[in-house]
């Protein structure tokens, strides 16, 4: 298929938005990938960013703020054969989704994760995100954010997430290709794209980010530690694959426990399904 013929409806982001190369990015990659888009599944929660699978002429499932993740890796479960990617904003996926993010983690679905970090809550006009930077001004912190932002990447390296990437979306070719990496990879993959928001952050513009980011050279992905210590790294913040584990068995693999049918595929003994409803009444 052609890049165009992933394109649905208008879209309600402001001109200049991150938003808009990550969406490119995802539908060069459908297209250089040649993906049917009957095979791929775009889960979001709320926010700006949760807009996108309304934007590209996928399937998809828009679900509860914070909740992407699990309807993901249960979609994956049901059905091995889709691509399903989890993407949400880093309030969406760090915050209210904090908790899924760790034990999404611990499970391992074969799923990628992408992150439009933009550093600041959008959607509800600009508070404090859990990645805004420590004594970022909003119209609620008045005074400047008092916490240290949360490291995404470390914590998923703590975790021994099988697939750690960053990207900063001025750069749209080098995210098209972590994301394919990511797409390939089996397993959890996290991708935490860092995104200007034009209208409510006018710390972390896409100048910032120019000058705050380089490109991760000679480094191992494999190298855990080496990992942590550059997810880390606070005065410029390293672009590229972190960490890959690849020896890791995905959740689908654990819960089918070898058996080949997919869930969907199973037909359902509603006779049967019943009684058990039943046998569980009080
Ligand atoms: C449980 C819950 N808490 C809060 C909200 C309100 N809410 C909707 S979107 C949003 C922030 C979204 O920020 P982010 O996930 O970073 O995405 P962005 O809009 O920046 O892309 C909040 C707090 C909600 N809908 N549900
Ligand atoms: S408010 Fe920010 S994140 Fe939302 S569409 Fe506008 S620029 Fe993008």
């Amino acid at each position: 298929m052609k890049i165009e013929e992933y394109v649905s409806k208008d879209i309600a982001w402001c001109p200049g938005c991150g938003n808009f190369g990550i969406r490119v990015a995802l539908m060069k990659v459908f297209e250089e990938m040649k993906l049917d888009p009957r095979n791929v599944v775009i889960v979001s929660g709320i926010g700006q960013a949760a807009k996108m699978p309304h934007y590209i002429g996928v399937n998809m499932f828009n679900g509860l703020h914070g909740r992407a993740l699990p309807a993901a890796t249960a979609i994956k479960v049901a059905n091995p054969n889709l691509l399903v990617i989890a993407e949400s904003g880093d309030g969406c996926m760090y915050g209210e989704g904090g908790n899924h993010f760790i034990h999404t983690i611990r499970r391992n679905p074969d799923i990628v994760n992408i992150v439009h970090n933009n550093m600041v809550y959008g959607l509800t006009k600009g508070q404090a995100s859990p990645t805004s930077l420590l004594g970022f001004k909003t119209p609620v912190q008045v005074d400047g954010t008092i916490l240290e932002p949360f490291n995404p990447l470390a914590v998923a390296i703590a975790l021994d997430a099988s697939f750690v990437a960053r990207t900063f979306i001025g750069d749209i070719e080098f995210t098209k290709d972590i994301l394919k990496e990511a797409i390939k990879h089996k397993g959890y993959a996290l991708v935490d794209i860092l995104q200007p928001c034009v209208t409510f952050n006018r710390v972390n513009t896409y100048e910032w980010y120019k000058e705050n980011t380089y490109y991760l050279k000679n480094h191992d992905p494999k190298d855990r530690e080496l990992a942590f210590k550059r997810a880390i790294e606070k005065e410029k913040l390293p672009l590229g694959i972190f960490y890959v584990n690849s020896s890791k068995k995905t959740f689908d693999e654990l819960v089918r426990r070898g058996q080949k049918t997919p869930l969907f595929e199973y037909e359902v003994d509603i006779e049967k399904l019943n009684k058990l409803i039943e046998s569980k009444k009080m």
